[in-house]
């Protein structure tokens, strides 16, 4: 029996459902915000992580690296590949493949039937210490300096991690570190300057890549800090997979909203195709390329697509305010005074040390340092023309309600007038420079601060 290791049937098993990618996928699985499953479905979810990490119930497929569980494996493919996988084009399609690798085992091996669930930053952007993920009862919070950063609260602190940074120990480690001092949660971007750069994604593929790899992505990693912060093992910390399918769930969004490019694979210095492998060592043995995780519904591993999400339970979307608006009726009156006080916080940058630990060259550098002034500048443009973000208003009871389609259409509309009213009020003069004709900016402005009345706080 020792022929059929439960490793070489998952490893058989996994072939045969790449070799049938070219099927269709009849029902994808939904991916939901981690803040959308019941708190029975939080905890099978984390049971699932769990048993991935055990030894006894999931054996490593690849035991002479070291590593005793799938988990550790998952670790070990991502410290492999790290130089091609991170920094590059291939970023987005590779973690696309790694994320349906530990959805097909977290199913598979460990009865979880839902999709990986997604953290969806903006929700905690304005008091990340009160985030729910980051909560004793769920993820856990910082790490505790008095026990060399070792996460000490949570349900992960039992974890003893195989690929380790050299010289620490193998808990599972965070540091919140923002503008390289000590923080009370990680650094996360907020709704209109996360807009703001999708409106500045709309060119090519690239462009998204630069983009989202940069800064949200990078920040993230580097303001939770400790494993999450050394890229080749970051997946030891289970918050990798909530952070990446958040990544990937933009690059779906992007892909929606720009179809004309959403097959479209390019980089601004190399020269790549969609035929270009990636690998993964455990799985699909040298097969596996690009073109495989284009979409999210290619067929067998690749069946999933992203749920709305989630919008603070006090604040209410009004349809039928929207309709009336766009049939010309009056606008409603102007929102209630608390709405007017709120404003968005402006964004903590990237730690230097956290820049070279990403052996960033010094354009890329500056690339981060220009995306982050420009996330400040629109932030601050939203928030002198008086636009209440509905990032206010999340995280302060923790009781959250889902989004509807019609609400994300006129969420997305609203954001997109106020990012791009944003951009060309902020825009840097250059040669041939023609300033934005200001009444185009306030018409924007005025209908975004129009579709904004479509929500009330209950
Ligand atoms: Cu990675």
């Amino acid at each position: 029996m020792r022929f059929f290791s439960a490793a070489a049937l998952a490893l058989l098993a996994l072939s045969q459902t790449v070799s049938v990618l070219a099927q269709s996928c009849t029902a994808p699985v939904v991916r939901r915000e981690f803040r959308e499953l019941s708190d029975v479905d939080k905890q099978k979810f984390i049971d699932a992580l769990k048993c991935l990490r055990n030894p006894q119930r999931s054996p490593s497929f690849n035991p002479s690296t070291g590593s005793r569980t799938i988990y550790d494996d998952l670790v070990w493919v991502h410290r492999q590949n790290a130089p091609q996988s991170h920094n590059s084009p291939a970023f987005l399609p590779w973690h696309r493949g790694m994320l349906s690798l530990i959805e097909f085992w977290l199913k598979s091996n460990c009865g979880w039937t839902g999709g990986i669930p997604y953290w969806d930053w903006t929700l905690d952007s304005q008091a990340p210490q009160n985030s729910v993920i980051l909560s004793s009862k769920w993820f856990g919070g910082n790490g505790n300096p008095a026990q060399q950063n070792c996460i000490t609260n949570g349900q992960f602190t039992d974890v003893r991690t195989v690929f380790t940074n050299p010289g620490t120990s193998n808990c599972i480690h965070r540091f919140f570190n923002v503008n390289n001092q000590p923080a009370a949660g990680p650094t996360l971007i907020n709704s209109v300057a996360q807009q703001a750069l999708m409106q500045n994604s709309r060119t090519s593929y690239a462009s998204f890549r630069n983009n989202f790899e940069s800064q949200p992505h990078n920040m993230v990693h580097s303001s939770i800090g400790g494993d999450m912060f050394i890229v080749t093992i970051s997946p030891n910390d289970p918050l990798f997979y909530l952070h990446h399918a958040n990544v990937d769930r933009m690059w779906y969004i992007w892909q929606k909203n720009n179809p004309a490019l959403a097959l479209t694979y390019n980089d601004f210095q190399v020269a790549v195709t969609t035929n270009d492998p990636l690998q993964y060592n455990i799985a699909w043995g040298n097969q596996a390329v690009v073109a495989w995780f284009l979409t999210t519904t290619s067929g067998g591993t690749m069946c999933y697509n992203y749920s709305n999400g989630v919008a603070p339970a006090a604040l209410q979307f009004d349809n039928a305010a929207v309709n009336a608006l766009r049939s010309g009726a009056a606008p409603k009156p102007a929102p209630a005074p608390v709405m007017a006080k709120t404003q968005l916080k402006p964004i903590d940058p990237i730690s230097d040390l956290s820049l070279q630990h990403m052996n960033f060259t010094k354009a890329e550098i500056k690339n981060v340092r220009d995306t982050e002034a420009f996330s400040n500048k629109v932030t601050k443009f939203a928030n002198d023309a008086g636009f209440v973000s509905h990032d206010v208003f999340a995280n302060t009871d923790n009781k959250w309600r889902p989004v509807t389609d019609d609400e994300v259409k006129v969420r997305d509309q609203m954001l997109s007038l106020v990012a791009d009213a944003a951009k060309e009020a902020t825009a840097k003069p250059a040669p041939g420079f023609q300033p934005s004709d200001p009444t185009k900016i306030s018409t924007k402005l005025e209908a975004a601060l129009a579709l904004s009345r479509a929500w009330t706080l209950a």
